[in-house]
């Protein structure tokens, strides 16, 4: 299988991430990339490419305008108020304060467009999400010209990204750029099945009102997991997009055969509904070693995930989302992929 990874990925090295009450060095480390690329190399997937340049127009198919340009200017602006420190948000227009306003102030910039207080913003952070969506892009591409499966490996992840909010390790949605090009490219249905511990919050706010993309999610369930505010079973989609969302919220703990069920339904929809392309946003923190989840899969179980997708029968493209067990996280990659190529 092609590999798509861009070393400008690296450009965001984070040292703080808020994490309970101290700051730590984040769990969405540069280092997974190395070691995803490393299991790739000795097992032999397959060639591994840097993406291209598709600049900002597939960003701003899915984002909102003045989010980009907040991004693309933050770290330069902050620096210049003399500020030195990683930016992490204090404030935000919760529910009782206003959200029509966008304040001139950064630290009030900040809050507006974040929803979360674990990310920070640093140097290098925009170029490495600039690099993640073509990175994802790369292998929309490459599937769409070859029928062949394909992995982006995609850093920062992207699924908790919304219209104009960044938070959970993520910037842009890159599954969610992906889709919306595939569209564009003239599919006329496409699934997002994201199998990542954590609900893919943001891919489901940029679709939820539209039929076209059909989105389901297999995740922690937010009464008692991150990001706690989307992702319960009755979420499933809003006007047009009525019945194009599914949401299988499952408790700590949750045996695999039971998240397996999940997924034989979402799968079923997903050929219901006759979607022509499957991207997968893969997070392998459903390992059972993972240190901020609590799902249970083993590597083996890793190689029957692979082996089901598959069996879908179609075209496929596998872009990374979260994994945070370092040491595991390639073999845990490779195995899904592996178990794919098994079975295609
Ligand atoms: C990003 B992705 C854990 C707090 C959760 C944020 C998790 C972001 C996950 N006690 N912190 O979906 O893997
Ligand atoms: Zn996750």
């Amino acid at each position: 299988m092609m590999t798509f990874f861009s070393e400008q990925s690296f450009r965001r090295q984070a040292t703080t991430e808020l994490y309970g009450s101290t700051l730590v060095t984040p769990f969405e480390t540069p280092r997974r990339m190395e070691i995803v690329l490393e299991a790739i190399e000795r097992a032999g997937l397959g060639e591994v490419r840097a993406p291209n340049d598709y600049g900002l127009e597939p960003v701003k198919a899915v984002h909102d305008a003045g989010y980009i340009e907040f991004l693309a200017n933050f770290w330069p602006a902050w620096q210049a108020e003399g500020r030195t420190g990683e930016a992490i948000p204090s404030i935000w227009p919760a529910r009782t304060l206003r959200s029509d306003r966008i304040p001139r102030s950064l630290g009030g910039k900040l809050g507006y467009y974040a929803l979360a207080a674990e990310t920070s913003l640093c140097e290098g952070t925009f170029e490495a999400a600039l690099a993640s969506k073509d990175t994802a892009l790369a292998a929309l591409e490459h599937t769409f010209e070859s029928g062949e499966p394909s992995f982006g490996l995609c850093r920062p992840p992207g699924h908790h990204a919304a219209t104009d909010q960044f938070g959970g390790y993520c910037f842009f949605n890159n599954a969610a750029i992906a889709a919306q090009r595939a569209l564009d490219r003239g599919y006329k249905r496409v699934a997002v099945l994201d199998v990542d511990f954590h609900h893919g919050n943001g891919t489901q706010q940029i679709f939820y009102r539209r039929s076209d993309v059909f989105f389901a999610s297999l995740h922690g369930d937010p009464e008692v997991t991150f990001p706690y505010y989307l992702g319960y079973a009755d979420e499933t989609g809003e006007g047009e997009g009525e019945g194009f969302t599914a949401n299988y919220p499952m408790a700590p703990k949750t045996p695999v055969s039971v998240w397996m069920q999940a997924l034989e339904k979402a799968l079923a929809q997903i050929a219901r509904i006759e979607c022509e392309l499957l991207i997968v946003s893969l997070g392998v923190d459903i390992f059972e070693h993972d240190p901020i989840s609590t799902f249970t899969f083993t590597r083996d179980d890793f190689t029957a995930l692979g082996e089901r997708l598959a069996d879908a029968g179609l075209p496929t493209v596998f872009l990374m989302e979260g994994g945070y067990a370092v040491d595991d996280i390639g073999v845990n990659v490779v195995s899904v992929l592996q178990g794919f190529e098994a079975r295609g």
